[in-house]
């Protein structure tokens, strides 16, 4: 299929990279989006979320004029819907803005096109929910136009190279509608191009994304045990992963995110009944922030006299989105016992996050402070010097939620250093 113009439904974490990497392809975009400060913000050339080397790309594909924004859909050769899934407060897939961007394409369809469901989707989602709200245009989808799903796997923080040169899952409707999203995907995958059909795609994507929410939880479980034995977690699993065919992934503070955290419930909701190891799961390390923070009262003692300053509010590691983040939750948990608690969070400017206190200004934080909680692992705080932090705060107690840092350089600088389930 020649494509020479794509509708890119949905800018956000998946939607603009993606569309910045056709377009760099030679192909011409148009990325739109319902939300008028993203487009507010892409019209001035500012970009609305933080990943490496995104800011740079949008500049180039926008002044190179292959990269268009709209506020509202435009005709093309090629529809891509990356908008998001988020889920109820009962745990249900609210899939309105799919089924919102399926009626926005629909206008727009016509004889020849391709369009390609690119969000985290419940299973059978492309051919019960996008394939008829499609079909409202009289086109029939697999006859007069190609319809398939094609999952999103790209870690936040690396998406551009991951974009790029990870496996890419086509699932069509039919043969032609995978054979034509290789002919799309083909202009910038260096990754493997697999075909198969869209349920079988739809499945795949809530597998990996489910398996790793497993895996963490085993950790998760296997820190709450080394905790109880006086055992050092992250000793027994270096020696365990010693073993050729043993890998336990880190325990820490929960799973968050927009994707590991929620994906697994479309699963549970689809099938109660044969779902039940991942509900346990699931519920597992919605807990953690809870058990997190008990170890911390424990390690303490009675925590309502205590300053704390906690270190990070982002869901993990060097990435700005605080989606249902773990670190949020502990620190809620938290503020809940002590006399008062605020967080540093480099990613986030602003006085303040979901009721959080926001200080980005560690000097001050930490001369406020009685303890200091590290929550996330940024590459800002790895780098933190004991002696410097001890001279900012002699009396600060340490609690490492995650094996951010050492224990020796903490002592060496006279603070008193603890981790979970950490010797
Ligand atoms: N986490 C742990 N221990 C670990 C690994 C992660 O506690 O050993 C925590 C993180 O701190 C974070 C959460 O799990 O809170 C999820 O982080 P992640 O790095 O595992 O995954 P995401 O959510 O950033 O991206 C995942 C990826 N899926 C898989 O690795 C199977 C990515 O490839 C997907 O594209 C993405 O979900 C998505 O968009 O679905």
């Amino acid at each position: 299929m020649q494509v020479k113009s794509i509708c890119m439904v949905g800018l956000g974490y998946i939607g603009l990279p993606t569309a910045c990497k056709f377009a760099q392809s030679g192909i011409h975009v148009t990325g739109m989006d319902t939300n008028p400060r993203v487009i507010d913000q892409l019209t001035k050339g500012e970009v609305h979320i933080y990943e490496p080397g995104l800011r740079e790309l949008v500049n180039e594909v926008v002044a190179a004029g292959s990269l268009s924004i709209s506020p509202s859909v435009v005709d093309a050769d090629v529809f891509i819907i990356a908008v998001p899934t988020p889920f109820h407060e009962d745990k249900t897939a609210d899939m309105q803005y799919v089924e919102s961007a399926a009626a926005s394409i629909v206008p727009h369809l016509k004889q020849g096109n391709l369009v390609i469901l690119e969000s985290t989707s419940p299973p059978m989602t492309t051919v019960n929910i996008v394939k008829p709200i499609l079909e409202r245009s009289g086109l029939k989808a697999g006859h007069d136009f190609h319809l398939a799903y094609s999952p999103e796997r790209v870690l936040p923080g690396k998406i551009l190279t991951e974009l790029v040169d990870n496996a890419r899952v086509i699932g069509g409707i039919d043969q032609a509608s995978a054979e034509a999203g290789k002919d799309l995907y083909q202009h910038f995958v260096k990754g493997e191009i697999i075909l198969t059909d869209a349920t079988t795609a739809e499945m795949v994507k809530l597998m990996e994304n489910t398996s790793r929410d497993i895996n963490i939880a085993i950790a998760n479980e296997f820190c709450r045990l080394a905790d109880r034995f006086g055992v050092d977690i992250w000793e027994a699993i270096t020696i365990a992963n010693r073993h050729p065919r043993v890998n336990i992934l880190r325990p820490g503070i929960g799973v968050g995110g927009h994707c590991i955290s929620v994906d697994p419930w479309f699963l549970v909701e689809a099938a109660p009944d044969c779902s039940e190891l991942i509900r346990t799961a699931r519920k597992l390390n919605d807990q953690q922030p809870g058990f997190v923070c008990q170890v911390i009262e424990e390690t303490y003692g009675d925590l309502s006299k205590k300053r704390i300053a906690i270190l990070g509010l982002a869901f993990k590691p060097n990435v700005d989105d605080l989606r249902e983040s773990p670190a949020v939750e502990l620190a809620h948990a938290l503020k809940k016992k002590c006399s008062t608690l605020v967080a540093c969070e480099p990613f986030k400017s602003g006085m303040d996050w979901d009721g959080i206190p926001i200080n980005n200004d560690l000097t001050d934080l930490l001369s406020n402070a009685d303890l200091l909680v590290l929550a996330v692992a940024h590459n800002e705080f790895n780098k933190l010097d004991p002696k410097e932090l001890a001279q900012v705060n002699p009396k600060l107690a340490i609690f490492d939620s995650v094996n951010g840092w050492d224990k020796q350089p903490w002592e060496e600088a006279g603070l008193i250093y603890r981790g979970l389930a950490k010797k």
